[in-house]
């Protein structure tokens, strides 16, 4: 499926589940919507009836509170039936909230921030050393980056020459309580990457081509850092850059306004 279709089909899922559900962090959710339709509509290898493939690239959303957007591209992939959405977010469902690696699909459960780039890297140099071609992504909040573990990963990834490792950074200058230049400032964050050894890339996070253009790229021996400037909320008017809406859940009514918004029925 193509990644804009999928982006879409996506944000209406997101609305329709979470508000069914009364669950929150649909702002940080559609803030990586399209990072994560992107990568699975087109960038990464995977194959939806062998989850365990040895040959698959790896997706870690190290930013877990957004799980449901990764479990909405992995329904929209054949990973599991996208009616099994529905359960999202319901007591005994696999679909938790924060994202969980009993889902088919999921790699790594997730939601204490700075964990994600750890493991990501880890993976990254196993790859290496059996002399494999596996690439692996990892999604981190700017926000998240105010942790001094994704650092130690970032320097360790560049000593290690990682050049199949990419930290995607959602750089949507919030976090749950406020702006993230109030809290730790993030800003001149490709510097900063490219300080601790990695090539760096700006991009829209929300255009498609500059995501997969960036997302295919590869600098030898580097890992590569994705600085993808997002919108918190993106594509729900209403909600967008507003820390407020972090871990707000829709009403039916907003539910109703914000599927009108997506362009749906
Ligand atoms: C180790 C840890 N500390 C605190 C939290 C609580 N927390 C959940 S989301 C969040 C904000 C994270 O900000 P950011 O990474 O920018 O995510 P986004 O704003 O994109 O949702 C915080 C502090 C957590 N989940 N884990």
């Amino acid at each position: 499926m193509r990644s804009n279709e999928l982006a879409s089909n996506m944000r209406k899922h997101v609305v329709r589940i979470t508000s069914k559900a009364k669950a929150g962090h649909v702002a940080p959710i559609m803030s990586i919507t399209d990072i994560v339709a992107v990568l699975y509509g087109g960038v990464m290898k995977f194959d939806p009836k062998k989850p365990k493939c040895p040959k698959r690239d790896i997706f870690i959303l190290s930013k877990g509170h957004a799980g449901c957007a990764l479990y909405c591209a992995l329904a929209e992939s054949g990973f599991f039936p996208v009616s099994d959405l529905d359960n999202y977010y319901t007591y005994g469902s696999l679909l938790s909230g924060h994202v969980s690696h009993k889902v088919p699909g999921v790699e790594l459960t997730t939601g204490a921030l700075g964990h994600g780039p750890g493991v990501a890297l880890g993976l990254a140099y196993s790859f290496k050393l059996d002399k494999k071609t596996n690439r692996c992504f990892v999604v981190v909040g700017d926000g998240e980056c105010n942790q001094g573990s994704v650092w130690e990963a970032v320097m360790l990834a560049s000593q290690l020459k990682l050049d199949n490792l990419y930290f995607i950074i959602d750089k949507n200058n919030l976090q749950c309580l406020g702006k993230t230049e109030d809290i730790i400032n993030m800003d001149n964050m490709a510097e900063r990457f490219k300080v601790f050894g990695c090539a760096a890339i700006e991009v829209d996070g929300h255009n498609h081509d500059e995501l997969r253009s960036a997302l295919l790229s590869v600098t030898p021996d580097k890992p590569t850092a994705i600085i993808a400037n997002t919108v918190k909320g993106k594509g729900i008017a209403f909600m967008e850059n507003i820390a407020d809406w972090h871990s707000k859940a829709l009403s039916p009514e907003q539910a109703a306004e914000a599927i009108k918004l997506l362009g749906g029925a």
